[in-house]
C-alpha cells in the first residue's frame, strides 16, 4: 500500500549463446557494489547514473522536457530477446533508455525512448487517458491541498480536535469506481490519523476522506461521515515494542571463512552450476535474467526473465475509508522506488554481499538506496539423506542455498522477495509479508460485546481495544519468461485423478496423472485444484531427456486464494489478473504488467485478461508463463503491533530436464 516513507532464436543456437558467455572472463568475487556506478558489461545490465541522467539531457535537449517535467519511471529499453541471446561478452552492444513523462500543467503523459550512444530521441509519444504511477510530489501536493483547504478546520472540530498539526495525512489511491467525475483528472485520496505515534495506523480517524485533484491542487471532495472516537494509543506506543522482554539468544555465528562459493563474472552470478544476472528498476524492483543451469559442461537456459510484476491488496471492508482501499502497488506506486535499505546481520546474515542501488528521482536526478540487495548462501537444512538398515549405515547431504534478496516498503506493509536457488535444480520464489497491518477505529474493546463476527466485527478482527485489523488479501502475479533449454518452448497441465472402480481398479485404489497440452492462451487461463493436484509443466517438445519425456520445470503452487470480490468488480475488472492462478502468453516485450502498463487510476482495459482474448497459439514456441499468488489475510491479535514474517511462494522443479537428480553430485 502506498503513503511513502521516504523519500527468438532456434534452441540449439540458444544454448551456443548462452555457454559462449561463460568463458571470457576471470572470476571476482565482490562484497559490495552499487549497480549502475560502472560501465555497463552486458545489454541486460540496469542504466547506470550516467545513463539516467543522458536520458534526461537529450529529453531537455530536445524541447520535451523542462524542469517542471516529472519522470515517472526511467529505465533500460531492453534490446530484443534474440539480441541479448547473441551477445558475445567483450562485443559492443546497444544501450536505450525508456522514459514515462508527466506533464501536471497538461495532464499529459509521454513515453520516450533514447538512443544513449547516440544521445538522440529515438522517439516521442504521447498517451492520452493514462495516469502514469504516483509521484512523490503528488504526496506534497495531496498534503498542502488539504491543508488549506477551508473545510479541514471544521471537520476536524467535529471529530474533538483542534490542533490540526497533530493530523496525519496519508493518501490511497482512489482507484476506479465507474464515477464519471473521475474521468482524466488525476487525483488521490486521503486519509486521516491522530499522531502521536510513529504507526499513523495507530489512532485511525475513522469515515473520513478527501479527493484531491492533484492537477489544481484543490480538494474536490470531502466525504465525511459517522464520528467515531479516535482510539487510544496502541500497546508499543510507536506502533513497535516498547522494550525487550526476554533474553535475547547466545550468538549464532553465519561465517565463510573462505568468501562465499559464489563468483560474479561482467555481473552475472556462477552459484553450484547455476548462473544467471539481475537488474533492478522502479516499476518492478529486482528482475532477475537469463537463468541457467550448467550441466554437463553446457550451459541449459531455464528462464530468461522473472519478476513480480503486480500486486493488488484488496480489503473486504465496505465502509467508506476502506471499500477504495486495493493498492497496486506496482503499477499505482512503482514499488522498486521503495526497495528498503537492509540492515546488517538482521535483514541478511554476515556473509553476505550487497548491493547499492542507483535509481531515477522524478525530478530527473538519481538517488541511491544502500545495501538493497542481498545475496548469500544459507544453510538448507537437510538435502538427502537415507539410513541403510541391513548395513546400519546412513549417507546424507547438507543442502546450501542461494538467496538472492531485497525488501519494498509501501507504506505500512514490507514485502521480502527471495529468489532462492537450490542445488537439486530447483528454484524458489519466496514472499515475505512483515510490517504493519492497516486498522480501523471502533469503540468495541473486546468481541464478547457484538458476538465475534457481527457488527464492527464482520469485517476485521480486533487486534487491541478499539482497533480493527480489517480482512484483506495479498495478491501477487510472477511474470515467468520461461526458457526451457532454447525459447521455444509449450505447456502441459497435470491433473492427478482416481480412476473409476471397475476390471481395471478392482481394489479401487488406483490413480492415474494425466496431461493436457495449452493450443491456445485462452485455454490457459487456471485456477488451482486441489482435487486435481494440479500443475503446470514448461516443456521443450524438442528436446527429450534420456527416458524419452520432453525437457520441462514443473511449476508447483504453494499457498494460495482466490478472490471474495465479485467478478464484476471494478477491482476485479482491474486487477483481472486474480481471475486465474496460471496464465500463459506468447512472448510480446509489450506485455510485461499482469494488470497492464498504466495501472493508476485504471478502467481495467488492459492486462492479461485482455490480452488472452486474441487466442494467440502458445505451442512450441517463446512463452510467457504468469503465476498469481494470494494471501487471504484474517488477522490475529499476535500480528499486532507488528506483523512477524509471513512466508508464501512457490518453486520451479526440474522434471525430466536432468539425466539424474543433480543433487546426487554433491561431495
Ligand atoms: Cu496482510
Amino acid at each position: 500500500m502506498p503513503q511513502p516513507q521516504q523519500r527468438r532464436l532456434t534452441a540449439t543456437s540458444l544454448l551456443f549463446a548462452f555457454s559462449a558467455a561463460l568463458c571470457l572472463s576471470q572470476p571476482a568475487t565482490v562484497r559490495a557494489e552499487t549497480l549502475g556506478n560502472t560501465p555497463p558489461l552486458h545489454p541486460l545490465d540496469s542504466l547506470s547514473k550516467k545513463e539516467i541522467l543522458a536520458t534526461v539531457e537529450v529529453l531537455r535537449a530536445s524541447g520535451k522536457t523542462t524542469d517542471t517535467s516529472r519522470y515517472s519511471l526511467i529505465t533500460l529499453h531492453e534490446p530484443p530477446k534474440n539480441e541479448v541471446l547473441r551477445f558475445q561478452p567483450g562485443t559492443p552492444f546497444g544501450r536505450e533508455s525508456f522514459a514515462v513523462v508527466y506533464e501536471r500543467a497538461t495532464n499529459q503523459t509521454s513515453e520516450a525512448i533514447v538512443d544513449l550512444q547516440k544521445q538522440s530521441l529515438l522517439s516521442w509519444k504521447t498517451i492520452s487517458g493514462v495516469q502514469p504511477s504516483f509521484l512523490l510530489e503528488d504526496a506534497d501536493i495531496l498534503q498542502h491541498a488539504v491543508r488549506v483547504d477551508p473545510r479541514f478546520p471544521d471537520i476536524m472540530r467535529r471529530r474533538g480536535i483542534t490542533d490540526l498539526a497533530r493530523v496525519g495525512i496519508g493518501d490511497w489511491p482512489g482507484g476506479y469506481y465507474g464515477d464519471p467525475a473521475d474521468n482524466g483528472t488525476r487525483f488521490r485520496r486521503a486519509v486521516f490519523t491522530y499522531r502521536d505515534s510513529q504507526n499513523q495506523s495507530d489512532r485511525p480517524i475513522e469515515n473520513l476522506t478527501a479527493d484531491v485533484d492533484l492537477n489544481t491542487s484543490k480538494v474536490i471532495r470531502w466525504t465525511d461521515g459517522d464520528v467515531v472516537p479516535i482510539p487510544p494509543a496502541g500497546p508499543g506506543l510507536g506502533g513497535l515494542p516498547a522494550a525487550p522482554t526476554r533474553d535475547a539468544p547466545k550468538p549464532l555465528i553465519i561465517q565463510q571463512p573462505q568468501g562465499p562459493t559464489f563468483d560474479i563474472h561482467d555481473h552475472e552470478i556462477r552459484w553450484q552450476n547455476w548462473r544467471f544476472r539481475f537488474g533492478f528498476n522502479s516499476r518492478e524492483g529486482l528482475v532477475l535474467y537469463t537463468v541457467g543451469y550448467e550441466d554437463a559442461g553446457r550451459l541449459r537456459s531455464v528462464l530468461y526473465r522473472g519478476t513480480c510484476s503486480e500486486m493488488a491488496v484488496p480489503y473486504g471492508d465496505p465502509g467508506m475509508n476502506w471499500f477504495f482501499k486495493n493498492a497496486f502497488d506496482g503499477g499505482e506506486d512503482s514499488f522498486g522506488r521503495y526497495a528498503s535499505m537492509l540492515e546488517p546481520l538482521r535483514d541478511y546474515p554476515d556473509n553476505a554481499t550487497t548491493f547499492n542501488l542507483m535509481l531515477p528521482s522524478e525530478n530527473g536526478d538519481t538517488f541511491e538506496i544502500p545495501r538493497a540487495v542481498a545475496l548469500y548462501e544459507r544453510d538448507g537444512g537437510l538435502l538427502w539423506k537415507h539410513y541403510d538398515k541391513d548395513h546400519n549405515q546412513s549417507e546424507s547431504r547438507r543442502a546450501r542455498e542461494l538467496v538472492l534478496s531485497w525488501v519494498a516498503t509501501v507504506g505500512n506493509y514490507d514485502y521480502g522477495f527471495n529468489w532462492v536457488f537450490h542445488q537439486d535444480g530447483s528454484l524458489e520464489m519466496e514472499v515475505l509479508l512483515t510490517g504493519f497491518m492497516d486498522c480501523k477505529a471502533t469503540t468495541l474493546k473486546t468481541a464478547q460485546a457484538v458476538g465475534h463476527h457481527q457488527g464492527d466485527l464482520k469485517f476485521g478482527h480486533l487486534v487491541a481495544q478499539n482497533l480493527i485489523a480489517v480482512h484483506h488479501q495479498h495478491f501477487f502475479n510472477f511474470r515467468l519468461d520461461m526458457d526451457v533449454d532454447g525459447t521455444n518452448n509449450s505447456v502441459v497441465e497435470m491433473n492427478t485423478s482416481a480412476l473409476p472402480p471397475g476390471a481395471d481398479n478392482p481394489y479401487k485404489n488406483a490413480f492415474t496423472m494425466t496431461e493436457t497440452l495449452f493450443h491456445t492462451e485462452q485455454e490457459a487461463e487456471r485456477q488451482m485444484s486441489l482435487n486435481d493436484n494440479r500443475r503446470w509443466t514448461i516443456i521443450n517438445p524438442s528436446v527429450k531427456g534420456s527416458l524419452g519425456y520432453p525437457v520441462g520445470y514443473t511449476l508447483l503452487p504453494g499457498e494460495n486464494a482466490v478472490p471474495y470480490a465479485a467478478p464484476d468488480s471494478w477491482l476485479r475488472k482491474r486487477a483481472a489478473f486474480t481471475n486465474a492462478h496460471f496464465w500463459t502468453t506468447p512472448y510480446d516485450p509489450s506485455q510485461m504488467f499482469a494488470a497492464g502498463f498504466y495501472v493508476n487510476q485504471s478502467k481495467g482495459e488492459d492486462g492479461l485478461q485482455r490480452w488472452v482474448e486474441a487466442k494467440r497459439s502458445i505451442e512450441n514456441q517463446d512463452v510467457v508463463v504468469w503465476y498469481t499468488m494470494g494471501i487471504t489475510h484474517i488477522p490475529r491479535p499476535e500480528e499486532y503491533p507488528v506483523m512477524t514474517v509471513h512466508k508464501a511462494g512457490f518453486m520451479l522443479v526440474p522434471n525430466a530436464f536432468f539425466v539424474q537428480n543433480p543433487a546426487d553430485g554433491l561431495p
